[in-house]
């Protein structure tokens, strides 16, 4: 079938709604749960802030509009290369040189929902990572790794999505071997449910924060705060997740999005 003939079939599939637009991201306010880095490093990424312009008042009769105070690494967000020191010196490594065809691809989606939800520290490794491949089908370069955890359903409640205590937050995430084994194979990048790409713990792995070290290291990318991903297929769906063109940006908020075939 030509390349026209399958966008055709794929804008009258979705017109009919026999393939789903899924949300894949969380709502985006003052309320969004954000990274809270240990307090010797002194500075986090700001609250969120939503700021009235207008609402057909005075200060705009006939229109309504906002402006807005966030971090580039704020709620469902596209981690670049250039956000970590390993991805520093890729001249395609920012928000706004990123090839845009990168923002297009298919996902697998790797469910550890069971064993996340009896151990919230729970780490995804290479092991696990082939036996899903046996079961579902290879990982294939240029596609996007998705951890499913349902942990957006502490979205609502920022201490249970840190999830912290005295030893640090308590989150899943990928273990070292994982992220080397997901770069063999040639992903486009690894995304996850929780505040970042890596596990609650990760500070103390070796590389500490493997899936920013090695990721941005290799100029593959990285997405955080997930929702959604209960609603997808092991394989099959194509993630659409494009950060806004923000000069020299390091990541952006996203509207992460999957075309979903209907069952
Ligand atoms: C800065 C420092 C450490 C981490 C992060 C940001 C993120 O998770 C992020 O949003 O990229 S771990
Ligand atoms: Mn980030």
């Amino acid at each position: 079938m030509s390349a026209r003939e399958t966008l055709a079939n794929l804008a009258s599939v979705l017109m009919s709604g026999n393939v789903e637009v899924i949300d894949l991201s969380g709502r985006l306010g003052p309320d969004t749960p954000l990274l809270k880095l240990p307090p010797e490093l002194a500075v986090d990424t700001p609250k969120i802030e939503i700021h009235k312009i207008s609402e057909y008042d005075n200060s705009g009769p006939f229109w309504a509009w906002n402006w807005l105070k966030l971090g580039e690494h704020s709620g469902t967000h596209f981690d670049a290369p250039h956000h970590w020191i390993t991805g520093k010196d890729y001249p395609d490594g920012y928000t706004d040189t990123i090839p845009v065809k990168n923002f297009v691809a298919p996902v697998n989606v790797i469910d550890c929902s069971a064993e996340v939800a009896a151990n919230p520290d729970f780490l995804l490794d290479a092991a696990a990572v082939k036996a899903w491949e046996a079961e579902h089908g290879e990982i294939g370069s240029g596609e996007w790794v998705l951890m499913r955890t349902d942990w957006d359903a502490r979205a609502n409640d920022e201490a249970a999505y840190l999830n912290a205590d005295e030893t640090g937050p308590h989150s899943p995430g990928p273990t070292v071997d994982c992220i080397e084994y997901i770069l063999e194979k040639g992903a486009i990048g690894w995304g996850t449910q929780c505040i970042g790409t890596d596990a609650g713990q990760a500070g103390g792995m070796e590389p500490p924060f493997p899936a920013h070290n090695l990721l941005h290291a290799a100029n593959r990318y990285g997405l955080a705060s997930l929702a959604n991903l209960s609603k997808l297929p092991a394989k099959g769906a194509i993630l659409i997740a494009a950060p806004l063109k923000i000069a020299d940006g390091t990541g952006s908020p996203v509207r992460a999005l999957a075309l979903v075939p209907k069952s």
